[in-house]
């Protein structure tokens, strides 16, 4: 091969090109949590799951790194999106338990948050999905602009829905403005009675042509679905529960389309696979596992959807995305729904002991992974990482001084490169805290029912020390509180330091 001398106009190509490169690498990149509602450890197939295909959750575990060992702060949703959000322990806020729909807002507008510390930093920033971390100040007219709301604790966009798919006000809302209210039809929520002469799912049965309540979940009937909580009027406003997770995708990737020219930060906040489960028909017996197992696959459509569009707007190579639930699964979580009766051999918690609400591995271990084409070499970690981490890791990614004293800073690790984790944390479920050092847990002894009947999951709540050793008995069969009073020791102490820090 014989090299020609490159002409004056090719040097100046190479260097344009070069320096766009280079423009772009150095960005800041967007960030985009696309979060999960109960999805369990062993609900996605790159974490074994062989009775349920996730192909795009799969793409972002096998292009990213899929973390084995990522928690939650908390086996329920308030608690640990509280966490996520503010990179505190929620466990320190007496308030941090599941929210009525009608909750007032438990982050304070003077608290840092991801989004804030990004805006800081120049960033857009925008959430659409489940909120669940109240609404207004104690006294809502979901009639008028609602505040506080997202948008006054970081989020320059919101799109929301107030608390959960199974409470009231079944309406969407955005920047705090209730949408398609009619005027003339006035929404009002009660969380303690019902209004007068409207009915109810315990005096109008007949009305839950959708699904039928288990327990709980016997308010007010909409679209066919009894609610927690009671509501009246707004029927313009109410949503579609079967084309929920086409709304959301499509706000999602609106939002992307309109500040793909600037950083942005997206909480992009699925409802699945939380109650009710509401496939949309072309999702409708694909699983073979009854609407839970639909639910899945409509997550996982519209999570490769939306890769889609950040691929489509040439931004995907700019962009990190952090995958991961708000907490543990559960098969029937209220209503009459299949989701015992079909779930056949699928686990949703894997190998992990409990689920939702427990002190045990499933409450608050969940799939997580990172992803960022091109920058993050594919890989798997069975490093100790928390959620609560991602405030002070991404404050690090955009060179931002604001950090919090719970939150630590494992951007290296969520990079991979580095291969160190945590070395401590404290895991919590219904107020109740456990305390993990290395592959140490520790639960300490509390008054409850070991079984939570209603939902069939352990809470593990005993009336002695628990101590187990991951490493060897991740499944939880070994008390090891006995057998290692050293160990347990240690642990007490440890445990009780981080409680009263
Ligand atoms: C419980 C609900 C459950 C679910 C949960 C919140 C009853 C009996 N059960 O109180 O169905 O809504 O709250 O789930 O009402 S979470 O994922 O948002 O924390
Ligand atoms: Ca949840």
């Amino acid at each position: 091969m014989s090299f020609k001398p490159i002409g004056i106009l090719s040097i100046i190509f190479l260097m344009t090109l070069s320096s766009s490169l280079f423009a772009q690498t150095n960005q800041s990149p967007n960030i985009v949590i696309i979060y999960l509602d109960d999805l369990g450890y062993g609900d996605v197939s790159a974490y074994g799951a062989t009775e349920i295909n996730t192909p795009n959750m799969d793409m972002l575990a096998k292009g990213g790194i899929r973390f084995t060992d990522a928690h939650t702060t908390s086996a329920t949703c308030t608690p640990s999106r509280y966490g996520l959000l503010t990179g505190m322990y929620p466990w320190r806020n007496k308030r941090a338990r599941i929210l009525k729909g009608d909750a007032p807002m438990l982050i304070s507008t003077q608290q840092l948050t991801i989004p804030k510390m990004l805006k800081s930093k120049g960033y857009h920033t925008g959430i659409v999905g489940k909120w669940h971390l109240g609404l207004g100040d104690g006294n809502i007219d979901w009639n008028k602009h609602i505040s506080p709301s997202p948008n006054d604790v970081g989020f320059d966009y919101s799109y929301i829905l107030a608390a959960t798919q199974d409470r009231v006000p079944t309406v969407y809302i955005n920047d705090g403005h209730v949408v398609n209210l009619d005027p003339n039809d006035p929404i009002q929520v009660n969380y303690r009675k019902n209004f007068e002469g409207e009915p109810t799912a315990l005096t109008n049965p007949e009305l839950c042509t959708y699904v039928k309540w288990h327990h709980g979940h016997n308010n007010s009937v909409v679209n066919g679905i009894p609610r927690i909580g009671f509501m009246k009027g707004g029927q313009a406003a109410k949503w579609s529960d079967i084309d929920m997770a086409d709304h959301f995708l499509l706000k999602a990737q609106e939002y992307v389309k309109s500040h793909k020219d600037e950083p942005f930060f997206l909480y992009y906040a699925l409802q699945q696979p939380h109650v009710p489960r509401t496939p949309h028909p072309r999702f409708e017996g694909k699983s073979g596992m009854g609407p839970r197992g639909d639910v899945i696959l409509e997550a996982d459509w519209c999570i490769g959807e939306f890769i889609k569009t950040l691929e489509q707007e040439g931004i995907l190579e700019n962009t990190l995305i952090i995958f991961s639930s708000d907490n543990g699964p559960v098969l029937n979580d209220g209503y009459h729904d299949d989701a015992v009766e079909k779930v056949g051999n699928h686990k949703p918690a894997g190998v992990l002991r409990g689920g939702k609400y427990s002190l045990f591995e499933a409450g608050t271990r969940v799939p997580f992974m990172t992803y960022w084409k091109g920058t993050i070499q594919p890989s798997v970690s069975d490093a100790l990482v928390c959620q609560i981490d991602l405030l002070n890791s991404l404050a690090q990614l955009v060179d931002s001084k604001e950090q919090t004293t719970d939150s630590q800073d494992h951007l290296k690790l969520l990079l991979g490169k580095s291969k160190e984790g945590r070395k401590e944390l404290m895991l919590e479920a219904n107020m109740r805290t456990a305390y993990r050092n290395g592959n140490w847990l520790l639960i300490p002894p509390y008054k409850g029912w070991p079984l939570n009947k209603n939902v069939n999951i352990e809470t593990g709540l005993a009336e002695e020390y628990q101590l187990y050793n991951l490493k060897d008995d991740i499944s939880q069969q070994h008390n090891l509180a006995k057998s290692n009073p050293k160990q347990l020791q240690k642990m007490i102490a440890r445990y009780k330091q981080q409680k009263e820090n």
